[in-house]
């Protein structure tokens, strides 16, 4: 199996230059997220307060992305990977660039252009949709490189792009995405004024940074989660705390198994407390790459603070 091959990430918000970045290899295997049998399987290490059917996610699933034709064959060196979304960011592996992180429009829409692998056999493309603790179920693609192959219709992002309104600046009060970022107004960095930790960007369950035993001082910034990655044989522990105040950042936790491929697996543990302390303390069941996701519970995703993260 191909396994523990570092990504590259394709995507000027996610510096690709990062010792930490979980390693995850190319194949992919169709674990999601069904909530409903996770949380029927998971340990709970804490529940008071919320309930896990109060805690947003929990039994949601996340719709494949809808991708519009996508030529099989092209004479390019990239091929133009669009579609619509719901969810906030889709993902697509495969290609010479390795793993790209998309931004999604208000409008739903998001386009790509992946560099195609060299060589005979073409280029397989994995592509799904992220959001809110969710995955949604793969879309497999294959697109192969032949000179001789007619020119698709609007073959790059470029001009009808999204990719054309990088450089607009943020209107903080619109509803509208002027940059392109996927991230709106309040929740855009260009609006909040909130100062990252050192682990950002830490948004979403790709590329994950691995974080080893000690203390941390960690912030969630508005709409924005942090996730963590810790490698464990069967049998080791993971065992943390998270520290703050809830009447400020309503913090939950969440611990998955990742899938061979790195994908955010299944849900294995959870912290929902209403106190000012969350924990887990967990012996994984299977060696392998677990993701831990810290973020605000609630109906307000604009809500930031500052927190402890200490592991054992
Ligand atoms: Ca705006
Ligand atoms: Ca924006
Ligand atoms: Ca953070
Ligand atoms: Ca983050």
């Amino acid at each position: 199996m191909d396994k523990a091959r570092p990504l590259l990430v394709h995507n000027t918000d996610w510096p690709d230059n990062r010792a930490t970045l979980a390693k995850v290899g190319l194949l992919f295997k169709q674990t999601i997220v069904i909530a409903a049998l996770a949380l029927a399987s998971c340990k709970a290490d804490k529940v008071e307060g919320n309930s896990p059917q109060e805690d947003g996610g929990a039994v949601e699933t996340l719709e494949v992305p809808l991708l519009d034709a996508i030529p099989e064959t092209t004479p390019n060196d990239t091929v133009a990977v669009r579609g619509t979304s719901k969810g906030q960011r889709v993902v697509v592996q495969g290609g010479a660039d390795g793993t790209s992180i998309v931004a999604i429009l208000p409008s739903g829409s998001f386009c790509t252009d992946v560099e195609l692998a060299e060589g005979a056999g073409g280029t397989d493309l994995t592509v799904y949709a992220i959001g809110n603790g969710l995955i949604s179920e793969p879309t497999s693609l294959l697109v192969t490189k032949d000179a001789t192959a007619p020119q698709p219709a609007n073959p790059t992002c470029s001009g009808s792009s999204p990719n054309s309104c990088e450089n607009n600046n943020e209107i903080c009060d619109n509803e509208e995405d002027e940059n392109c970022d996927g991230w709106i107004d309040i929740c855009d960095r260009q609006c909040n004024d909130c100062i990252s930790d050192a682990f950002e960007p830490n948004d979403f369950p790709v590329n994950v940074p691995v974080i080893g035993p000690g203390t941390y001082e960690l912030r969630i910034c508005p709409c924005r989660d942090d996730w963590f990655a810790f490698e464990r044989q069967a049998g080791q522990r993971i065992r943390l705390t998270a520290d703050f105040e809830h009447d400020i950042l309503p913090l939950n936790l969440r611990l998955y198994k990742a899938t061979s491929s790195g994908e955010q697996g299944d849900l294995v543990a959870f912290s929902f407390s209403s106190t000012d302390q969350e924990s887990l303390d967990e012996v994984v069941e299977t060696s392998g790459l677990y993701y831990l996701r810290a973020y605000a519970f609630g109906t307000n995703p604009t809500e930031t603070g500052s927190y402890t993260l200490t592991i054992q």
